[in-house]
């Protein structure tokens, strides 16, 4: 093997931190890992307390350890976030990394006629570096690509990014993060000059009005929400979502607008809060450039337009302007609803400039809010070195890669001086021929991309896919050249960042499976195989790692080099960022942004953004009369559904077949009754689903979650121009009795 010296070299370095004796043995005896090592961080019997590896909420779990190994969970009585809740997934977070199919070996093939077959690291670690050389040797570095995730560590995240960038000379690397939260993050960077979500979750308790919207905390963040249901100060909770979700039950005011009628909404709202002298301009004056313009640009969005466009009583619309207007405390939320959109930027600008205009940013129960998705989102915007370079960097500026180079001693020449492609370009490049070779990450881009009937095509195209995953089961694997076997949470160390910017840690408590390896240890390997171990000497352990983050973030807005260490965290419940040095924080405080009125654009103003909305790319029309909303199903299913399908008691708790809402209305026309299977069509393929018809959905739409595999072959491809965020909620389809249907396979 012709890397065989720099990794016994590796071998040995590793043989001092905890992975790496794994990882050690592991090369010897390949396959002959027992479960007997007690990690060293903690005593035998007793309880650790770590971060949930679901949701953002980054709620603190109890885990239970029997002589070094969890045993059990309970949520964390005396963690800040979630004050002794969790959700069904909380509670069930052990039970997957148990699952019979977890990935416990690499897994390699020769061409794509064979199938996947049993291999050492050794193995893996040279094919790997073989093929993926062949394919940058072809077609140029930039040739190779990786996909990334919100669901490893922030360490983890930063090694992967740096040793694809920095050692192996891609170019292009993109994260799920892209599926879910980029609309945010151009969003808070062009408007407020970072991208800082502002609140803490006490904000959800003192507020006076809430607003959400295209948001369903009751499903998609259910501690969050427990956190609104503690709010003392009854306060009025507007929901403004197409369906009438659980949480637009919940609230004291439902406005099921047309679906992506929000950006005609906002700039009414706005127009109607400036005509009726309900902003705050003192707080303009002072803080916030772009008014007049604003104000000039709202003006033709008046109640008619808005009616029209939205479908709402004027009577709601105006409730909604009296309430933003007159409330104390208001915050306004929003998720995925917004996002996924392809306006999606402006529209969250849109609510950025109602929290601006009205002054309601910086205070107590306040603030222009983006609940992020995945436990480590938010670790992913900051740093995975894709779209931007570490800590908030950008690429393009010669200053940051000058900062980085010095701060992490590498060649300045290492630092690509232009930004990644968006996981839409990545997968266009593939189209082209431009993409050859690809590294995904935990992540499911065959079940979670949008058009699958593209997707799979373009990974069939690839010359050489790794996959790398806790599970060979997935969708993805199954495209694979070469699977490298994963460890999971509950199986590592390091990190994640939940949505209030609070770092919390995540430990070791269980063992990986067979060979699996933390994908810290994996790049690591790779980094040496690859021949440039000794780039990441001091990027020895998860901790020397965010020791290095630490340094990367002094002096950004994220600034974290006030935290000392893992145990720190741990003794703190986690903590938020910022947290320079010099500050202390106190156990379990919760710290907003903003509070001083200064944002983080040179002149230290937030700007007020604005556009005319743009058409729908895809209409419904005769042919294809049902707009379909994809989201969310319940809360006890995650995604593409390769944890939550493993526990049985989360199987309990959601409806086994894929299934899609229908109005009443829409059921009666077509003749098609409850729990009927039914066919969902759209340009792109056919789904079969169970009707599940209900008033949750308005006549002219449907509803279909996207944890059933099949979901994505219809969606329609379509970007925000700004964020490139996928338009994940509309596209046009129609809906056919299963025996109307006959070439069915
Ligand atoms: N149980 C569970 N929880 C999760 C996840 C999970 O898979 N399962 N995933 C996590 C992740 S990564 C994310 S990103 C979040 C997502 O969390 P959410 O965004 O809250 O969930 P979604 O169901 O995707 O979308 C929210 C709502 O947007 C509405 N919507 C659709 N179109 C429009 C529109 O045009 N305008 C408006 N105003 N609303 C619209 C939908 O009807 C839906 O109810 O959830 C996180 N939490
Ligand atoms: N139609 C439709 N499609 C959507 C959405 C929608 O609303 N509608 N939402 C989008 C959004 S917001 C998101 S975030 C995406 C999510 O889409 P994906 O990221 O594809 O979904 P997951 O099922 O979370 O995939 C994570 C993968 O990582 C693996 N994994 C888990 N932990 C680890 C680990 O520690 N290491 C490694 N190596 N692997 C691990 C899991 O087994 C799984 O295969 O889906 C998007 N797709
Ligand atoms: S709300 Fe999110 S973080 Fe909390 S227990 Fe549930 S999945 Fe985990
Ligand atoms: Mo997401």
């Amino acid at each position: 093997m012709s890397n065989s010296r720099n990794l016994a070299g590796a071998l040995q370095r590793l043989l001092f931190d905890r992975q790496g004796e794994l990882t050690r043995d592991l090369l010897r005896q390949p396959g002959q890992f027992g479960l007997g090592q007690v990690p060293r961080r903690l005593a035998p019997d007793r309880t650790t307390t770590m971060t949930c590896g679901f949701c953002s909420t980054g709620c603190g779990l109890s885990i239970h350890l029997k002589q070094g190994q969890a045993l059990n969970l309970s949520p964390a009585t005396d963690y800040p976030v979630n004050l002794g809740m969790a959700c069904p997934k909380g509670w069930e977070a052990l039970t997957p990394l148990a699952a019979k199919d977890r990935a416990t070996a690499p897994l390699m093939r020769k061409s794509r006629s064979e199938a996947l077959v049993e291999t050492d690291w050794a193995s893996a670690l040279d094919c790997f570096v073989q093929r993926f050389r062949q394919v940058q040797e072809r077609h140029g570095k930039g040739s190779v690509a990786w996909l990334g995730t919100g669901q490893i560590t922030v360490e983890e995240l930063a090694l992967l990014g740096a040793f694809a960038k920095f050692g192996m000379g891609m170019i292009h690397g993109d994260g799920n993060t892209r599926q879910c939260m980029a609309t945010s993050v151009v969003a808070y960077k062009q408007s407020l000059g970072f991208d800082a979500p502002p609140y803490t979750y006490a904000d959800f308790e003192q507020s006076d009005v809430l607003v959400f919207v295209g948001a369903n905390p009751c499903i998609a963040h259910p501690i969050m929400w427990e956190r609104v249901c503690r709010n003392r100060k009854q306060p009025k909770i507007i929901v403004i979502d197409p369906r009438k979700t659980e949480t637009a039950m919940a609230a004291t005011l439902h406005l099921p607008l047309e679906p992506k009628s929000d950006l005609v909404l906002f700039y009414t709202v706005t127009n109607l809060l400036i005509q009726q002298g309900l902003i705050d301009m003192g707080f303009i004056e002072r803080s916030v450039s772009g008014f007049e313009e604003l104000k000039a640009h709202v003006e033709a969005f008046t109640l008619e337009r808005a009616v029209s466009a939205t479908g709402l009583p004027e009577a709601d619309i105006l409730e909604l302007v009296s309430s933003i207007g007159q409330g104390k405390a208001v915050s306004l939320w929003w998720t995925m609803g917004v996002n996924q959109s392809y306006e999606g930027v402006r529209v969250a600008q849109s609510l950025i400039n109602i929290a601006l205009i009205t002054g309601n940013i910086g205070r107590p129960g306040t603030g222009a809010n983006s609940i992020t998705g995945q436990c480590n989102a938010m670790g992913s915007r900051m740093f995975s070195n894709t779209t931007g370079l570490f800590a908030g960097r950008d690429f393009t500026n010669p200053e940051h890669r000058a900062e980085i180079a010095e701060l992490l001693s590498i060649d300045l020449d290492t630092i690509p001086s232009e930004p990644s492609w968006a996981y839409d370009q990545i997968m266009e490049g593939i189209n082209r021929g431009q993409i050859k070779g690809l590294w995904v990450v935990a992540t499911n881009t065959a079940h979670s991309w949008i058009n699958q009937a593209d997707a799979h095509d373009l990974l069939n195209k690839l010359e050489f896919l790794v996959v790398q995953d806790m599970y060979a089961s997935t969708e993805t694997a199954a495209f694979a050249d070469l699977v490298l076997p994963a460890a999971g949470w509950g199986e590592k160390e390091g990190t994640f960042i939940n949505s209030e910017r609070r770092f919390g840690l995540v430990k070791k408590v269980s063992r990986a499976p067979g060979q699996a390896l933390a994908d810290f240890s994996i790049v690591k390997l790779l980094a040496e195989a690859w021949g440039v171990g000794a780039m990441f000497k001091e990027w020895s352990s998860p901790e020397a790692v965010f020791q290095i983050l630490k340094r990367c973030s002094r002096g950004r807005p994220c600034d974290i080099s006030g935290i000392r260490d893992y145990q720190m965290l741990d003794e703190m419940r986690g903590i938020q960022w910022p947290l320079p040095e010099g500050q202390e924080p106190l156990p379990g405080e919760e710290r907003r942004l903003f509070s001083d009125g200064r944002f983080h654009h040179a002149d230290g103003r937030a700007r007020l953004l604005f556009e005319e909305p743009r058409k729908q790319p895809e209409t419904v029309d005769k042919n294809y009369p049902l707009l379909l909303l994809t989201g969310r199903g319940t809360s006890s299913q995650w995604h593409t559904g390769t944890r939550t399908n493993k526990s049985a008691v989360l199987r309990k708790l959601f409806p086994e077949d894929a299934y899609v809402e229908i109005s009443p209305k829409d059921a009666r026309d077509r003749q098609i009754g409850q729990n009927e299977w039914v066919v969902v069509e759209s340009r792109r393929g056919r789904v079969l689903a169970r009707a599940f018809v209900s008033h949750v959905v308005r006549p002219g739409q449907c509803f279909m979650p996207m944890h059933y595999a099949k979901v994505n072959q219809l969606t329609f491809a379509a970007f925000d121009p700004y964020s490139r965020q996928p338009s994940y909620k509309n596209c046009a389809v129609r809906l056919l009795r299963k025996s109307e249907v006959f070439d069915l396979e």
